[in-house]
């Protein structure tokens, strides 16, 4: 047993003859600013960017979600070969609408958007999608949004519905 503590005390002695002070300051010095560096990484803010990428797909202009949408009921243009605002190619835009305000979620406004139909080819058939909110009944045509807004056109095959907004709705 004093042989062993002999040992301990030796290699004690021998590693403090070697370490100054100052050394020992700087060796925790540089575990304290790696730690705090650590949540800095790029594999940290690399999966918050995934996470994000994944939720602005479910609820993005293919999605019947999105808030854009709050008024809608036809297919998605951008199901079909255009945007969340332009026809897809062979088709043109209604120019009589209807009309409804949505809430913006990422920017807290409310926004009045108009819901053209595209027209000229028979329905797309992808992504469908009925919110209608504020919409009345159809006993109440003047507020009822079950239309094809094709009707003024020459062409009045219905294709989909774009969604463009007009302004920032004022309280
Ligand atoms: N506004 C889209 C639509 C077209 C035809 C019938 C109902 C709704």
């Amino acid at each position: 047993m004093r042989s062993l503590d002999r040992l301990f005390e030796t290699s004690a002695r021998a590693l403090a003859s070697r370490t100054s002070r100052r050394s020992l300051l700087a060796a925790l010095g540089q575990a304290l600013t790696g730690a705090a560096l650590l949540p800095l990484l790029p594999i940290a803010r690399g999966s918050r960017a995934q996470a994000a990428d994944a939720r602005s797909k479910t609820k993005g202009p293919e999605s019947c979600e999105y808030w854009k949408y709050c008024a809608i009921d036809g297919y998605l243009c951008a199901c079909c070969g255009g945007t969340s605002t332009s026809c897809p190619p062979g088709t043109g835009s209604s120019p009589i609408t209807w009309i409804g305000t949505c809430h913006n979620p990422d920017d807290g406004r409310d926004y009045i958007v108009s819901y053209n139909d595209c027209c000229g080819k028979t329905s797309c058939g992808n992504c469908s999608c009925t919110r209608n909110e504020r919409e009345k009944p159809l006993y109440r045509p003047s507020r009822n949004n079950d239309l094809n807004w094709c009707m003024a056109n020459a062409d009045s095959n219905y294709h989909c519905t774009v969604s463009v907004i007009l302004g920032v709705a004022e309280k």
